[in-house]
């Protein structure tokens, strides 16, 4: 029988070079595996079943790289690709690893790194391009102060816009169509990162020059870092047409970023998350930001990667189920139940219905009576999760 958890391209499931090519380096420990070339990634990825790669201008062509070497692992990347299927949705820049950013790359206070950024960042959409990437994602990893003593936040919003802009007009100038999508996360490795939530982005996308090119790419983890509720920060995307792309992984709470498996560890978050990108009809890349554990030997990184993809699909089977499930929808009836009694109010706004509103008497204390089965509703989720339903 074929296994119904099996990914298929339709279910766009991506990863990073520097995803399942984590070497399991941290900052208190050396690398645990051997590092994996781009083309040995793409063929890794191939056999668990990946749909696409992406990933960061270095993660594929090192820094200093002569103009020979970039063309020979490009193609050699290329002819990867054309073996195994593989494409590339998303490409991004690395504006956080080199000592030169240590201060910030577009929001640096040397002119000149901010200038160097831009240079980085336009070569980096070029490669993109070059590989077909639609969706370009920006993680501003050292865009954030420990002490606000030396740097104006303002101008810092101003540098960032500046660059963005910039940008923009040079994905239009070379006709490359791609979306930017841009990534929050509240701190690490800076002690403060501008623009620390989704929302935040959303808010600051507006004041763009090109708002409809830019959208967001929220991370599961950095959300949770923050404290917040990774789903409504998908939804508040979804709802303002942002949601370019997302990065998929799993976090314990407010702590260092985590990136674990996809579900690994906050199973009903996850299973709302799924249920609402499938609810909505969510089409972009559903992209795994995770890396596998540092115990994880060769072997195990594999265990990791079909993990991610098949804990994603049971949830979405466990969504198809909360929508068939009778007595689930039975109670969301009557969670939402509606008389129509206010339409009369609502909608476009009247001088009418307003004066109206104004003078209906409302029976507070009877209103309060009226209690909502969350509880048992919760219940049934958890035992369709825990898979008794
Ligand atoms: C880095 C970061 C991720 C970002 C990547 C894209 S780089 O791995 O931790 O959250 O999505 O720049
Ligand atoms: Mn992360
Ligand atoms: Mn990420």
């Amino acid at each position: 029988m074929a296994d119904r958890y099996q990914p298929r391209p339709e279910h766009k499931f991506t990863f990073g070079l520097w995803t399942v090519g984590n070497t399991g380096r941290d900052p208190f420990g050396k690398p645990v595996r051997d590092a994996l070339s781009p083309v040995e990634i793409v063929h890794l990825l191939a056999d668990v079943g990946a749909y696409g790669v992406n990933f960061h201008d270095n993660d594929l062509v090192p820094i200093d790289a002569t103009s020979g070497e970039r063309e020979r692992i490009v193609s050699s990347f290329k002819r990867a690709l054309e073996d195994t299927g593989l494409c590339v949705p998303m490409a991004t820049t690395d504006l956080y690893s080199e000592s030169v950013f240590r201060d910030g790359a577009f929001t640096s206070n040397d002119p000149k790194v901010r200038a160097y950024a831009l240079q980085k960042a336009m070569r980096g959409i070029d490669l993109g391009a070059e590989l077909g990437a639609k969706v370009y994602v920006f993680w501003g990893g050292r865009e954030g102060t420990e002490t606000d003593a030396g740097k104006n936040p303002l101008d810092a919003s101003r540098w960032f816009r500046e660059a963005l802009n910039f940008l923009c007009e040079y994905n239009i100038s070379h006709g490359y169509g791609m979306n930017f999508a841009l990534e929050a996360k509240p701190n690490e490795p800076r002690g403060d990162l501008y623009l620390p939530t989704t929302g935040a982005m959303l808010g600051f996308i507006s004041t763009l020059d090109h708002p409809e090119m830019v959208g967001v790419n929220p991370e599961v983890a950095h959300e949770q870092m923050a404290g917040l509720n990774f789903m409504h920060a998908v939804a508040q995307a979804w709802d303002a047409g942002k949601l370019f792309h997302i990065d998929l992984n799993d976090q314990n709470g407010p702590r260092y970023d985590q990136d674990w498996r996809f579900g690994c560890h906050s199973v009903k978050q996850a299973f709302f998350l799924v249920k609402f990108l499938e609810d909505v009809g969510y089409s972009g890349s559903r992209h795994f930001d995770a890396h596998a554990l540092r115990t994880s030997d060769a072997e195990d990184v594999r265990a990791f990667a079909r993990g991610c993809m098949r804990t994603y699909l049971i949830l979405k089977e466990k969504a198809d189920a909360f929508r068939d499930d009778t007595r689930i929808q039975a109670l969301l009836a009557r969670i939402t139940e509606d008389d129509g009694n206010t339409t009369r109010w609502t909608g476009t706004y009247s001088d009418e219905k307003a004066e109206s509103l104004k003078q209906h008497s409302f029976d507070r204390a009877a209103l309060a009576l009226r209690g909502q089965p969350y509880e048992e509703l919760d219940q049934l989720v958890v035992e369709l999760l825990l898979g008794v339903r």
